[in-house]
C-alpha cells in the first residue's frame, strides 16, 4: 500500500464555480482519489478555499461585508457545491486559518535565514480616495497603444499589450471609479528565485519522464527565459501581516501563502484528530509519499517553479509534487462563461437541473487535456442519452427486468460457460487493463473511452447470445447468460464508481453488494461472484433521457448561440 497525497488548487473564495472549475481540478483529483483509493492505496485528499488577496478585499466591499464574514459564508457556499458534485475530500479547508499562518510564518522564516528574501523599494499606485494601494488590474484607464478605454493596469484586453500601470492614460480605480490616485514608494520583500533557480532545474529534470507536456513544458518555459525575483508581500489589509520587523502593516501575497496552505489544510485535518493523524506524515515524508497535483494550466508556474523553489529555500525536508497534472479550458457553447453576462452553467445549478453523475460522466468523458474542449448543450444531451441510457441503463433494466420476468428475482444458477464466456472473458480482461492503466497514468478521456467500450461489451454479450429465445429451447443456457449479465452489472458498477458514485451504488444496491477493490481485478472470478440464489431487485431507470423540450428550456436559462 502506498501514501498517495492529492491536492486539487484551492479555489478563490469570491468566484463562483462553473463547469469549466468541476473539470479543470476538482473533478479529475477526486476521480483518482476515489480510483487510488480502490486500488487498496492509503489516500489523503485535501482542497480547500483560498482566501486571501485584493479581489476578496473587493468582493466583500462590494457585498456590504466584513471580509471575514465574507469569507465565512462564501465558504460554506464553496464546500456545499463540492458537496453537491460529491467530492470525496478528506478534508476540505480554508488557506485563512491560524495552522495556516503558523505554516507560512514558519517558512518565511526559513527562507528568510537562508538567505532567499530580499528588501527593495518599488513604486505603486495609491488611490486616495479608497485609501490603499491598488493592485495593478485594480487599476483602469486608456491603453497609450490602441486607445481602448478599459485597458487594465496590468494588460490591455483589447490589444493584449503588458501594461504597467503608470502608462495608462487617463487611469482610475476600478474599485470607486476616482482619478485621484499617486505613486508612492513603498518596501517590499522579494523571493530570490535567480539563487535557487539551478537547484530548481536540477530537480524539475528529475520529473521529466513522469510529467504531462503540459505542464513540463510550462515549466522549462519559465526556467528558460530566466526567473526574476518575485515579490511576495502586499500592501492590503487581509492576509497574513508580514512576520518581520519593519513590514507589520503590510502582508503575505495571496500567492504566497496559498500553495502553503495545502500543508496548513492538512494540519487543520490533523489537528481534529491529533491522536490518529499527522500533517509530517505527508507533508515531510518524501521517500512514502507521491504528491499529485491537479490544476488549470495557468496555475502550472506557481506549481511548478514558485511552490517548488519555496520549500526548496526552507532546506527543510518537504514533499514535493511528484506529479502535475495540468488541464486545459472547457468553453461554453463557443464561447468563455460569465457570471455577469449570464452564459454558461454554474456547478449549483448543474445539480439542481440533473443528477449529479451526468455532469460527472460527461465532464471526464471530455476532459479538456490535451486542448481546450468545448461543452454545449447538443453534446451533452447525446452523451446522457447515448452512452449512459441508452448503453449502460439500458442493459442494467433489460437483464434484470427479463430475468425477473422469466426466471424470478433470483440469481440464476447453474451451468456452464462455453466458447462465448471464454471470448468475453478475455476482451473484458484487456479492456479492464487498459482502463485501469489509462486511470493510473490519470489520461481521463483515454480511460472513459475504454469504460464505454466495456459497456458496450455487455451489450454486444447480450446481442449475441440472445436469452429471450434461447430460454425457449434451453432453460439452463439462458440461466448461464442471465448471470453473466447480471455479473456483468456488478463490474460496470464497481469500474464506473470512481466517475459514478450515485449511479454505481444504486447498481450494487438491486444486488444486495457492496463495493469491492480493483486491485489485481480478475475478469473470471469477479464473474462468478453472484453464483446463483442471491436475490436482486430490478428497481426504477438508472438514468432519464433529456428530451428536446427540455433542452430548448435549458438554452433559454443559459444562455445559446444553437
Ligand atoms: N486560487 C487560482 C485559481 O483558483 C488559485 C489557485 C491556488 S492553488 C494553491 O485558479
Ligand atoms: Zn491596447
Amino acid at each position: 500500500m502506498s501514501k498517495i497525497l492529492v491536492t486539487s488548487a484551492l479555489p478563490y473564495i469570491n468566484g463562483v464555480p462553473h463547469l469549466g472549475h468541476m473539470v479543470g481540478c476538482l473533478l479529475p483529483s477526486d476521480t483518482y482519489a476515489r480510483f487510488m483509493r480502490m486500488m487498496g492505496n492509503e489516500v489523503l485528499y485535501i482542497c480547500g478555499t483560498d482566501e486571501h488577496g485584493t479581489t476578496s478585499e473587493v468582493g466583500a466591499l462590494k457585498a456590504g461585508m466584513d471580509v471575514q464574514a465574507y469569507c465565512d459564508m462564501n465558504h460554506a457556499r464553496h464546500a456545499q457545491t463540492y458537496k453537491d458534485f460529491n467530492l470525496s475530500f478528506d478534508f476540505f479547508g480554508r488557506t485563512s486559518t491560524e495552522q495556516n499562518k503558523e505554516m507560512t510564518y514558519h517558512i518565511f522564516e526559513q527562507l528568510d535565514k537562508n538567505g532567499f528574501i530580499e528588501e527593495r523599494v518599488i513604486k505603486q499606485v495609491y488611490s486616495i480616495d479608497d485609501k490603499m494601494f491598488l493592485a495593478d488590474r485594480y487599476i483602469t484607464g486608456t491603453c497609450p497603444y490602441c486607445g481602448y478605454d478599459k485597458a487594465r493596469g496590468d494588460q490591455c484586453e483589447n490589444c493584449t499589450k503588458v501594461l504597467e500601470p503608470t502608462e495608462l492614460l487617463d487611469a482610475r480605480s476600478s474599485i470607486s471609479g476616482s482619478k485621484n490616485l499617486e505613486v508612492r514608494e513603498t518596501k517590499h520583500l522579494f523571493l530570490s528565485l535567480p539563487k535557487i533557480e539551478g537547484e530548481l532545474a536540477a530537480w524539475l529534470k528529475t520529473k521529466e519522464p513522469f510529467w504531462p507536456d503540459i505542464a513540463y513544458t510550462i515549466a522549462q518555459k519559465w526556467l528558460k527565459e530566466g526567473l526574476k525575483e518575485r515579490c511576495i508581500t502586499r500592501d492590503l489589509k487581509w492576509g497574513f501581516p508580514v512576520n518581520k520587523p519593519g513590514y507589520e502593516d503590510k502582508v503575505f501575497y495571496v500567492w504566497f501563502d496559498a500553495p502553503i496552505g495545502y500543508i496548513g489544510i492538512t494540519k487543520q485535518w490533523a489537528d481534529e484528530k491529533p491522536a490518529e493523524r499527522s500533517w509530517k506524515d505527508w507533508w515531510q515524508n518524501p521517500k512514502e509519499v507521491r504528491h499529485v497535483e491537479f490544476m488549470g494550466k495557468d496555475n502550472v508556474p506557481y506549481h511548478s517553479i514558485t511552490f517548488p523553489a519555496t520549500l526548496l529555500g526552507t532546506r527543510e525536508n518537504w514533499t514535493q509534487v511528484d506529479f502535475l497534472k495540468g488541464m486545459s479550458y472547457l468553453t461554453y457553447e463557443g464561447g468563455k462563461f460569465s457570471k455577469s453576462e449570464k452564459r454558461g452553467i454554474f456547478a449549483e445549478d448543474a445539480v439542481k437541473e440533473f443528477p449529479v453523475d451526468y455532469w460527472r460522466y460527461w465532464l471526464m468523458a471530455n476532459a479538456p487535456e490535451s486542448s481546450d474542449a468545448a461543452f454545449s448543450w447538443e453534446l451533452f444531451a447525446g452523451a446522457v442519452n447515448k452512452d449512459l441510457n441508452g448503453v449502460l441503463g439500458n442493459f442494467v433494466s433489460r437483464v434484470l427486468k427479463m430475468t425477473s420476468s422469466k426466471l424470478g428475482d433470483k440469481v440464476p444458477e447453474g451451468g456452464e460457460y462455453t466458447a462465448t464466456e471464454e471470448e468475453l472473458i478475455k476482451t473484458l480482461q484487456g479492456r479492464i487493463n487498459d482502463y485501469i492503466a489509462y486511470m493510473e497514468a490519470m489520461e481521463f478521456r483515454k480511460a472513459m473511452a475504454e469504460l464505454r467500450a466495456i459497456w458496450v461489451e455487455g451489450n454486444n454479450y447480450i446481442s449475441v447470445t440472445e436469452p429471450w429465445t434461447v430460454i425457449k429451447t434451453d432453460e439452463q443456457r439462458a440461466k448461464v447468460i442471465l448471470r453473466v449479465c447480471i455479473n456483468l452489472i456488478r463490474i460496470f458498477a464497481v469500474l464506473s464508481a470512481p466517475i459514478m458514485p450515485t449511479a454505481a451504488q444504486s447498481m450494487l444496491d438491486r444486488l444486495g453488494v457492496s463495493l469491492t477493490g480493483l486491485k489485481n481485478f480478475d475478469v473470471r472470478t469477479e464473474l462468478s461472484v453472484l453464483n446463483g440464489g442471491e436475490k436482486f431487485e430490478v428497481g426504477e431507470p438508472l438514468f432519464e433521457r433529456i428530451t428536446p423540450e427540455k433542452m430548448t428550456e435549458l438554452k433559454q436559462k443559459y444562455g445559446s448561440t444553437q
